[in-house]
């Protein structure tokens, strides 16, 4: 098994304490670590998740700074971006291990700092932030501790991405920090903590902001970050109290395991079954979907399940109102086993609300490991989303277009049901009163369906056409 638990978390660390397994900590046993994670990780994240493609409304977006331009910055704003969540240090409280990354105040300026927001990977929202700050001693963080804020509550915690099985968060922190250039200018070293079972500091390579972080164990020296030397912490330092961003809607945090095939209506789309091979939310909202108020039409769906077994959700905001709310919600079923490819599916229905408003809309799809996804804007661990555009069409519109001019005879019926419309049907299934489907038509000689063997009783015909719409209807046999 491969779920997450934090227990297990604070075993590792429990684990990582008494017997002093380095600074590299097993995130998860699909065999992830994460540690200071690793480059080879960083590359495989990299290769694997497609950051540069993702809608990613980091706050760590502002000014950064060229050090060579030290003199004259603003010392307001002052630190660096997120770089596609390359690599992480670990600051949770208590684990033997602090991070450090320094900042830089002008000569003759008082740096006033009002808030602090830096990137963290984590599985669930911070408890709570401490902050220390040393002087700065030749490059790396000093004995000397010159401020201290503990038990400090973020104002905001928003989601802007995944990596390495990992949320990342944006951390905002009100804080009220004043920090003196002096006569020549200051570099100062930032420390945070956060208490979590489990928290990291995001580190860029694109860093330019002073020195890079230095990590310390169990109280030891400190020493350039451990895996490289080259990350920065990515963290900005403002004058003022900055409004969070906003949130990312939908990622997948550890490994894509794809949605292969979705079908519905008009819609038959297959995409690559590699894991890893596409992105974590895959764009087809160029296919557009056509469906008409009140009419139910089959989806079925497929996806490669990487041995495990995974959940399709699937989302149409009918009122158009860019949300996907409960009650836009199917949860269709599950596929366990499936290479994506081996024509395993889930299927379900889909009905039009009357109400539905006419026009193009967005349908989501998600697939997910081990439980039915409930949350359209969530980050999972495996699986995959897709977009459709679906067209609502007002059912008149769409009965006038197809000539729907459906209809069965006779009922009850000794033997022979015949079928008319005027469109293609696909199939034909009957079931009886037990739910058992007792017959199959794929291919429907002059629209005749022969009950003939079947005992007396009611039976359920539902008839697919090949415009993905259905009929249902009871037909009794005497
Ligand atoms: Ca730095
Ligand atoms: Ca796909
Ligand atoms: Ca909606």
């Amino acid at each position: 098994m491969r779920k997450k638990l934090p227990f297990y978390h604070l075993w590792l660390l429990s684990f990582a304490l008494i017997f002093g397994v380095s600074t590299s900590i097993t995130a998860q046993n699909s065999s992830k670590t994460l540690t200071q994670l690793h480059s080879k990780q960083a590359l495989k994240s990299s290769s694997g998740i497609t950051q540069q493609s993702r809608n990613n409304p980091s706050s760590i977006n502002e000014t950064s700074i060229n050090t060579a331009d030290r003199i004259n910055v603003q010392d307001c704003d002052q630190g660096d971006d997120s770089n596609g969540f390359e690599n992480g240090f670990n600051i949770t409280a208590e684990s033997g291990y602090r991070s450090a990354d320094d900042f830089y105040v002008s000569p003759n300026e008082s740096l006033n700092v009002r808030s602090i927001v830096f990137n963290v990977f984590a599985n669930y929202p911070v408890s709570s932030v401490d902050f220390n700050f040393y002087e700065d001693d030749g490059g790396k963080p000093g004995a000397t501790l010159i401020a201290s804020e503990t038990g400090l509550t973020p104002y905001a915690q928003v989601p802007i991405g995944a990596a390495f099985g990992y949320t990342v968060y944006a951390i905002y922190v009100e804080v009220d920090f004043n920090f003196d250039g002096g006569a020549s200018g200051t570099s100062y070293w930032m420390q945070p903590e956060v208490d979590s079972p489990m928290a990291f500091w995001e580190g860029t390579s694109a860093g330019t902001l002073g020195e890079v972080i230095h990590m310390s164990e169990f109280l030891g020296p400190w020493t350039p970050d451990d895996d490289g030397g080259i990350h920065h912490g990515v963290f900005k330092l403002h004058c003022d109290v900055v409004v969070a961003g906003d949130p990312i809607c939908f990622d997948i945090s550890d490994t894509i395991e794809p949605i292969t095939r979705v079908v519905l209506a008009n819609i038959d789309n297959t995409s690559s079954a590699a894991i890893d091979g596409s992105p974590a939310l895959e764009d087809f909202t160029n296919i557009q979907g056509v469906m008409a108020q009140g009419i139910s039409y089959d989806i079925a769906l497929a996806g490669n399940t990487n041995g495990f077994l995974c959940y399709f959700t699937v989302w149409i905001d009918w009122n158009q109102n860019d949300e996907f709310e409960a009650d836009e919600m199917y949860e269709i079923g599950y596929i366990a086993n499936s290479s994506g490819t081996d024509g395993e599916q889930t299927t379900g229905t889909i009905t039009v609300p009357t109400s539905a408003v006419l026009g193009e809309t967005t349908m989501r799809v998600i697939k997910n490991w081990d439980t039915s996804p409930t949350d359209p804007c969530g980050v999972y661990l495996y699986g995959q989303g897709e977009d459709y555009t679906i067209i609502v069409e007002d059912e008149l519109g769409v009965e006038n277009q197809t000539s729907t001019a459906f209809s069965y005879y006779p009922n009850p019926t000794s033997g022979v049901v015949k079928i008319t419309a005027n469109k293609e049907i696909n199939s034909v299934s009957v079931v009886n009163i037990l739910g058992q489907q007792v017959l199959v038509k794929e291919n429907l000689e002059n629209g005749l369906v022969d009950l003939s063997n079947l005992q007396i009783g009611a039976y359920m015909f539902r008839v697919a056409f090949d415009d993905g719409s259905i009929e249902n209807f009871k037909v009794l046999k005497e």
